[in-house]
C-alpha cells in the first residue's frame, strides 16, 4: 500500500510487488558487459519491496544489484510506471532500453510508456547503494543505509487523455475559515489529433468546478480551476480535518487529500491557524531490523499507536523523506511533521559541500520531496540539513541554493535545519526556525550544561538579529541498552538514559524561548560498524541505543518518563 486512501476511482492500479529476479554485481560487470548475459547465471529471488541487507548473506553488502521482472501489458497502449523508492543510483530498463535514471532513494521515479504492445515485457532495474564522498548521505553516517527497491512499484494503464498532476494551493482568509483554492490540473494526451477534454473537480464528492482543456496532438496542458470553501473545517494538531479533491476526466481521475491550515512563525513561536503550538516531538528513523527501510504499513500503524500513547504531537523524519503512507497516518492523527533530506553532517567534511554534484543532488531531492508531500497538512517545515559545519562560510553558501530550491516549490512552510554548533553557528539568519542538537549527559559534559548553552544561544540569536525565530531542541538523549537496569544509573543502562532525558526535558520546558523538543530517538536503529566507521564503536550491539523503545518497539524506562511529561504539557 502506498497511501492510506484510494488515489484513483477510475484509473486501475496494479502493484508490481512480489518476488523479482535478483543478483548482486560487486564488480559492476552488468554495466560494462550486457546485463542480459550476466543475469541468468547469478539470479536468485528477492521480494520487492525490501532491503537486501536484511538477508543474512548480504547483511553488509553495499554496491550494485540488479532486479528483473516480467510485466504483462493489457489492451491499453500507454502506462505509468512508478517506483516509490529505489536506493542510491537507479537505472530502469524496459525491454532492454534505458527509460529512466535517478539519484536518491526516498522519492519517486515516474516513467510514462507509450506504444506498448499487449503481452509480456521485461523490466530491469540496476541500483547502486554505494556511499562515497558525493553521495547523500556522505559515506560516514550514523544509521545503516540499506540497499534495494525499498518501496512499492506501481503499474497503471492510462487513458488516451490522462492526468499527470493535480496541484492544490490555497489561502485562508485572515481570522476566518473561508478558503480560496486554486488547482493546477496537468493533462497529457496520447492521441495524434487535438482534443478537447471535459474536466470536473470534486471536493468530498461534490462538484465544485467544471471546464474544458484543449490538448495538442500528443501534447500536454495545464488548466487552472478555482473553488471556495465557506466555513472550512481547518486542520490542526489534534484536529485532523481533511478534504478529498478529485479531478475527473472521461477515462481518468486523481484524488489528492488536503487539510487547510496556516503556519506562521514569529515571536519565538510556531503558530498553526494563529495559535502557538508547543511541539512534543520525537525523532523517527523509518527502520526495523527485519525490514530495514522497507517498513510495512502494519508496522507504521503500530508506530503511530505508540506515538499517541507517548503523548507526541510532532515527529521529525530523521533523516530522509519517509513513506507517503506514514505521512497519511500523521495527517489522519493530527500530528505535525518535519520533513528533511539525508544530509547528515556530524562527520561530513567541508569539501563535499563545495561540490556542484552535492548541491544539485540536494536541491533535486528537496524539490522531489516537496512535490511529493506538498499536500500533507502534517508537514509544517522543511529541513535542509542536519549537523553540517554551520560555523563555516562554506556551510552558509551551501545553504543558500537549498533554500532557493525549497522556496521555488513552496513558500507556505518555514525552513529549518538542525545545528550541532549552537555557540558558533553563522547560518542562523538564513532560515525561519532553528533546531539544536546537543547531547549533554552523553557527549560533552553533564546534562546541566544545557542551561548555559541555551542562555548563550539565545544571546547569539539576538546578536544575529534573530530575536523572533522559534528555537527547537531537535535532538538530545542518551544510550540505554534495553533490559540493562539496576540500582545505580550506570552509563548505557535504561536508568541512565532515563535520568538524562528527564533532566533535559525539564530544562527545556522551563525555557520560554524553546518552543518544542524532539527526543533522540523513537526506537533503537541499526548502525554501520564497518572498520572505517570507528567513530561509532560506542554503539553497543551495532545499534544506536538512544531509542525510547528497543528496535522491536518494546518500551524502555525513559518511554514512561517522557510519556508522563508530554501528557502533562497542555
Ligand atoms: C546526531 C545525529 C543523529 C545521531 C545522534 C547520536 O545528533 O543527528 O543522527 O547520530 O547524533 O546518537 O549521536
Amino acid at each position: 500500500m502506498i497511501r492510506t486512501f484510494q488515489p484513483h476511482y477510475i484509473r486501475k492500479t496494479q502493484l508490481l510487488d512480489g518476488a523479482w529476479d535478483f543478483a548482486i554485481d560487486p564488480d559492476d560487470v552488468g554495466r560494462k558487459e550486457r546485463w542480459e548475459q550476466y543475469f541468468p547465471e547469478n539470479c536468485r529471488k528477492a521480494y520487492v519491496p525490501s532491503c537486501w541487507n536484511n538477508e543474512s548473506d548480504l547483511y553488509e553488502y553495499e554496491g550494485v544489484a540488479w532486479y528483473r521482472t516480467t510485466v504483462h501489458a493489457g489492451d491499453a497502449s500507454q502506462y505509468r510506471l512508478a517506483f516509490h523508492g529505489v536506493q542510491g543510483s537507479a537505472d530502469i530498463y524496459w525491454d532492454g532500453d534505458k527509460i529512466a535514471s535517478h539519484y536518491g532513494g526516498f522519492t519517486p521515479i515516474e516513467c510514462i510508456l507509450s506504444g506498448v504492445s499487449p503481452g509480456p515485457h521485461e523490466l530491469v532495474v540496476r541500483t547502486d547503494s554505494t556511499l562515497d564522498e558525493l553521495t547523500l548521505p556522505y559515506r560516514i553516517v550514523d544509521w545503516f543505509h540499506y540497499g534495494g527497491i525499498t518501496r512499492s512499484v506501481e503499474w497503471q494503464p492510462l487513458a488516451d487523455a490522462a492526468i499527470d498532476d493535480l496541484r492544490i494551493a490555497y489561502e485562508i482568509e485572515e481570522d476566518g475559515s473561508r478558503v480560496e483554492a486554486a488547482c493546477a490540473i496537468a493533462l497529457r494526451s496520447f492521441l495524434p489529433e487535438e482534443i478537447v477534454v471535459p474536466i470536473r473537480l470534486e471536493l468530498d464528492g461534490e462538484s465544485v468546478w467544471n471546464g474544458d482543456a484543449v490538448v495538442a496532438p500528443g501534447g500536454s496542458s495545464v488548466v487552472e480551476a478555482r473553488f471556495t470553501v465557506e466555513n472550512a473545517r481547518l486542520w490542526n494538531v489534534g484536529a485532523p480535518e481533511l478534504y478529498y479533491v478529485r479531478a475527473v476526466l472521461p477515462g481518468d481521475d486523481r484524488v489528492e487529500r488536503i487539510g487547510f491550515r496556516r503556519i506562521e512563525t514569529g515571536n519565538k513561536q510556531i503558530r498553526i491557524n494563529g495559535k502557538p503550538v508547543y511541539l512534543k516531538g520525537i525523532n523517527r528513523h523509518e527502520e526495523h531490523p527485519e525490514w530495514g527501510f522497507a517498513v510495512p504499513p502494519k508496522l507504521m500503524h503500530k508506530d503511530m499507536d505508540i506515538l499517541k500513547r507517548l503523548g507526541c504531537n510532532a515527529v521529525r523524519g530523521s533523516h530522509y523523506p519517509q513513506s507517503p503512507y506514514w505521512l497519511d497516518l500523521l495527517d489522519e492523527n493530527g500530528i505535525v511533521f518535519w520533513g528533511e533530506i539525508p544530509i547528515w553532517g556530524a562527520h561530513l567534511p567541508l569539501e563535499p559541500l563545495q561540490s556542484p554534484v552535492v548541491v544539485e543532488r540536494a536541491s533535486t531531492m528537496l524539490r522531489e520531496m516537496i512535490r511529493r508531500d506538498r499536500h500533507h497538512p502534517c508537514v509544517i517545515m522543511w529541513g535542509i540539513h542536519n549537523e553540517i559545519d554551520t560555523r563555516s562560510r562554506i556551510a552558509y553558501d551551501f545553504s543558500v541554493p537549498l533554500i532557493e530550491a525549497v522556496r521555488s516549490e513552496d513558500v507556505t512552510r518555514p525552513i529549518v535545519y538542525a545545528t550541532m554548533h549552537p555557540d558558533e553557528d553563522i547560518v542562523l539568519p538564513l532560515v525561519d526556525i532553528v533546531g539544536i542538537n546537543k547531547y549533554y549527559g552523553w557527549y560533552g559534559g553533564d546534562v546541566s550544561g544545557f542551561e548555559g548553552m541555551l542562555e548563550r544561544f539565545h544571546a547569539r540569536m539576538e546578536q544575529f538579529g534573530c530575536t523572533d525565530k522559534p528555537v527547537l531542541m531537535s535532538e538530545f538523549g542518551a544510550a540505554g541498552v534495553f533490559g540493562e537496569t539496576g540500582f545505580e544509573p550506570r552509563i548505557f543502562s535504561e536508568d541512565y538514559q532515563n535520568e538524562v532525558v528527564e533532566k533535559a526535558l525539564r530544562i527545556f520546558l522551563a525555557d520560554k524561548n524553546v518552543c518544542g523538543t524532539f527526543v533522540w530517538h523513537f526506537a533503537d536503529i541499526r548502525v554501520n560498524l564497518r572498520k572505517e566507521h570507528l567513530q561509532f564503536r560506542d554503539r553497543a550491539r551495532s545499534f544506536n541505543n538512544k531509542g525510547l523503545l528497543n528496535e522491536y518497539r518494546k518500551p524502555k524506562t525513559a518511554f514512561r518518563t517522557v510519556q508522563a511529561i508530554y501528557k502533562n504539557i497542555p
